[in-house]
């Protein structure tokens, strides 16, 4: 994908704002630039770095007047030579100007073709270029302060001095395979015991680093709630409810809801994903029992469930062998405004399962389930270090395999043996920053960008 010709694209979003930014990397930026524009000579005599004034002109007609800084390469976000253009933020006016810019003979960037030519060209390594994609997409605080400690590179310490130890067993392993007929016995465990120690406080550390990251990785994704109960209770009124807006259909008909409806909120800077269900009914229709089956499947997956009865009706106790209980469980009596509802209360109470008693038709109790979700999760996450050393999936997946490999490592083995298992790992850490990673991954992991990132 890699090219080396002149590319633009928008780093802001579609739509209507004040403002826009538009990219443009290459060669002949700032060739190209000056075709664009009225004020060829003030481009040409405006120092770097430095924002001025010019009116874009198409033909005759005036397309905007716009901000532009220039950058020589190599000080600039890509390496190369850019023009960074701030116009009129508006659809219209942005897709203009770039459609102008295509017929000077500029390309339309690719997915996170900036990011990438910024890796080619030394500008950023590849766990920054990915932290900067984390941070954009950060949906919580948690989430923002992690990717920008990887974006800062705090965590490069960390990787760094378990590098700088194994180099230099390699070394000794290495010069161990040049002079080993000097070789003293007492020497060589005592060299093979340090080994030992290093790989298995690395297994130790690593490991640690990995589950951190794994939870975070889960809060990222959000935590699952369930919405659960008999056709009717009033869980699409309560999902709703919860969300603040009507996403699901609600009817007094039995079994309106068929099919899984996911929707994520963040609450106290939780992701929450709350799972409206198919009502578990007996029923011979099929589509409903698909609907019960992936009801099932929710609860298998969710970290938490909301059993909702309708507290009007009779309490539907056979539920008791559908619900699970190794998993944070509240009773949710709806339908409140019907007056008495003790009794569903009482049998939640008697199998020690605490209740929140709501009407979602009047919208009251939302605070109370809330309350209750955000508890647990607090609790269940309270112990919870948010900064790791692994930022991204991919990164999880090299940690994966170098622990992999060093499971595999043999000590008993000829050092030449042990050596390239050791050069490997230090590959391993290598790969996190983007050294020798072949290109079809480098383009893989780019093209999950935005386009003018
Ligand atoms: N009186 C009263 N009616 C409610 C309340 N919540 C829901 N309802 C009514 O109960 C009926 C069923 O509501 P839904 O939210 O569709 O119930 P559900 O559990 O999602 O039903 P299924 O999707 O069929 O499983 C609708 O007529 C709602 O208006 C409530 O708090 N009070
Ligand atoms: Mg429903």
């Amino acid at each position: 994908m890699f090219e080396n010709d002149t590319i633009i694209a928008a780093a802001t979003p579609k739509g209507a704002g004040a403002l826009a930014i538009l990219r443009i990397s290459g060669p002949n930026a700032c060739d190209f630039f000056a075709k664009m524009i009225a004020e060829t000579e003030k481009f040409a005599a405006a120092k770097l770095f430095t924002t001025k004034l010019y009116t874009v002109k198409h033909g005759a007609e005036v397309l905007d007047e716009v901000m532009a800084i220039k950058y020589e390469s190599p000080k600039s976000f890509t390496g190369e030579q850019m023009v960074e253009i701030t116009c009129h933020g508006g659809t219209i006016i942005v897709e203009r100007l770039i459609q102008f810019a295509l017929e000077l003979g500029m390309r339309y960037a690719g997915r996170g073709e900036f990011s990438q030519r910024a890796f080619l060209n030394g500008k950023v390594d590849l766990k920054k270029a990915e932290s900067i994609n984390r941070i954009i997409h950060a949906e919580t605080v948690t989430a923002h302060r992690s990717a920008v400690r990887h974006y800062l590179g705090e965590e490069r310490q960390f990787f760094d001095s378990m590098r700088a130890d194994l180099i230099k067993m390699m070394v000794a392993l290495e010069t161990e395979i040049e002079f080993s007929e000097t070789d003293d016995v007492g020497e060589e465990a005592a060299f093979t015991a340090q080994i030992a120690t290093l790989l298995d406080r690395m297994k130790g550390d690593l490991s640690a680093e990995l589950h951190k990251r794994d939870v975070l990785h889960q809060l990222d994704k959000g935590v699952s709630v369930a919405i659960v109960g008999r056709a009717n209770a009033g869980k699409s009124s309560i999902m709703n409810m919860l969300l603040g807006y009507n996403r699901a259909i609600i009817n007094s008909r039995a079994g309106t809801t068929r099919d899984l409806i996911t929707e994520s909120c963040v609450i106290e800077d939780l992701k929450v994903q709350f799972v409206d269900t198919a009502g578990l009914n007996e029923t011979t229709d099929e589509i409903e029992l698909e609907g019960i089956r992936r009801t099932r499947g929710a609860i298998n997956e969710a970290e938490m469930i909301l059993w909702v009865v309708d507290g009007s009706q009779e309490f539907p106790k056979t539920d008791f062998n559908l619900i699970p209980r190794d998993k944070p469980l509240f009773g949710v009596v709806n339908k409140c405004d019907l007056g008495e509802n003790s009794a569903a209360k009482s049998i939640f109470e008697g199998h020690q399962i605490p209740v929140i008693a709501v009407s979602a038709l009047m919208n009251e109790g939302r605070d109370a389930i809330i309350e209750a979700v955000t508890a647990v999760l607090r609790e269940k996450f309270s112990d919870m270090e948010y900064e790791t050393a692994i930022g991204s999936e991919r990164e999880a997946g090299i940690i994966r395999r170098m622990l992999a490999e060093i499971a595999e490592v043999d000590l008993a083995y000829p050092p030449e043996i042990v050596a390239e298992s050791i050069r490997s790992l230090v590959n391993g850490f290598d790969e996190i920053y983007g050294k020798n990673s072949p290109d079809d991954i480098l383009n893989k992991l780019f093209s999950d960008f935005c386009i003018g990132k």
